[in-house]
């Protein structure tokens, strides 16, 4: 009877096969894998024709930070890393975003070429405030509005590939991710950090400077892993940067220069000590996204970040299944193998 027949095999997550291979893509148990189970749900864009009466002149497509909506459609629609930006508030998430969008506005950076942008708007906004034509004596940043997180996304394509690869920047306010330090179940809503090929949490090198601060650095980039490692928000073939920002301010200040980095090692083996076995990889950098005086240049330490970045994704490299052999029933089939040998 049609009641009887088996469910058919389903999960939300459009990569993944497990419908023709019975594995999960992300390598859990089916019946772990948060995924599995739920409907795929296809979202379409709105169409002109729904409005009741389109604007008139020429109907340029959307160019600010996309929605979740938004940034699901594109990342069916090529292949894309994703990186999360994950810092308290003021540490430069959004600097660093618009930072990597300014540097490709003098060329080609390391061995990666722009390829077009859908979110150039926003992207162009962020970078306003440090340019000359804003007129600031101190570059500035707008604060990010608490709520879901948005998505910035460049198009890149490495030299020798012919195929770009998109990126798509998660940005999201600083306070929210303080927030799961004490309550971690805040961290399961945040989806950035599930689809996230790269891990990026910030220490604010300013705050590194000072000797009282610098203890809260460290406490929030443990804390925030260890809330995100309890909600199962972590996936085992992510990798983690640990990126200390504002290096021209720790530059600047040349008596604490050595001490000020010495400490960030220090973050750093804790967080390997503590996370090794939650990331395929965890590596350290150094940046000046946005520096507010001479001692590092615009975009110091971030070609490599970005080469990290865009590095192939871990999620879609196969992993090693142990091969399990069948024991015979019979003594007979159970007699060793012997193989000639043609030396
Ligand atoms: N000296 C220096 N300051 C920087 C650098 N990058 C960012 N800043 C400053 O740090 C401040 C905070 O930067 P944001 O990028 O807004 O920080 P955020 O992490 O996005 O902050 P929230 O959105 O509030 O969570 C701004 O005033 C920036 O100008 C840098 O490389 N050097
Ligand atoms: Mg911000």
């Amino acid at each position: 009877m049609a009641d009887e027949e088996e469910a058919p095999v389903q999960c939300d997550n459009p990569e993944c096969n497990v419908a023709k291979d019975h594995r999960c893509i992300e390598g859990l148990e089916l019946t772990t894998c948060t995924h599995y189970g739920k409907a795929l749900v296809i979202v379409d864009r709105p169409k002109w024709s729904s409005a009741p009466t389109p604007p008139p002149g020429v109907h340029l497509p959307g160019a600010e930070a996309l929605s979740r909506t938004d940034a699901q459609l594109l990342l069916r629609s090529q292949p894309c890393n994703v990186i999360a930006l994950v810092g308290p508030f003021d540490s430069g998430k959004t600097s660093l975003v618009a930072g990597v969008y300014d540097l490709f506005q003098h060329g080609p950076v390391g061995e990666f070429a722009f390829a077009g942008s859908s979110t150039s708007h926003s992207f162009e906004r962020a970078c306003h405030d440090s340019r000359r034509a804003s007129r600031r004596n101190k570059p500035k940043m707008e604060r990010t509005q608490t709520g879901d997180a948005t998505y910035f996304h460049l198009d890149l394509v490495a030299s020798g590939c012919p195929d770009k690869r998109a990126a798509l920047f998660a940005n999201r306010s600083g306070e929210e991710y303080t927030d799961s330090q004490s309550e971690p179940a805040l961290a399961r809503d945040f989806v950035e950090l599930h689809r996230a090929d790269v891990l990026t949490i910030l220490a604010d090198g300013h705050n590194l400077l000072d000797t009282g601060l610098r203890h809260q650095v460290r406490d929030d980039v443990c804390l925030t892993l260890q809330a995100f490692v309890e909600a199962g928000a972590t996936r085992p073939w992510q990798r983690l940067a640990v990126v200390l920002t504002k290096l021209d301010a720790v530059l600047k200040d040349e008596a604490k220069t050595g001490r000020t980095l010495q400490f960030f090692e220090s973050v750093l083996r804790d967080v390997q000590d503590q996370f090794s076995k939650n990331f395929v990889e965890i590596q350290s950098f150094r940046v000046a996204a946005s520096p507010q005086s001479r001692s590092a240049a615009r975009g110091a330490g971030m070609v490599d970040l970005l080469r990290y970045w865009m590095s192939a994704p871990a999620r879609l490299q196969p992993t090693k299944i142990p091969a399990v052999i069948p024991v015979a029933a019979r003594s007979f089939g159970r007699l060793p193998l012997r193989v000639n040998r043609h030396d």
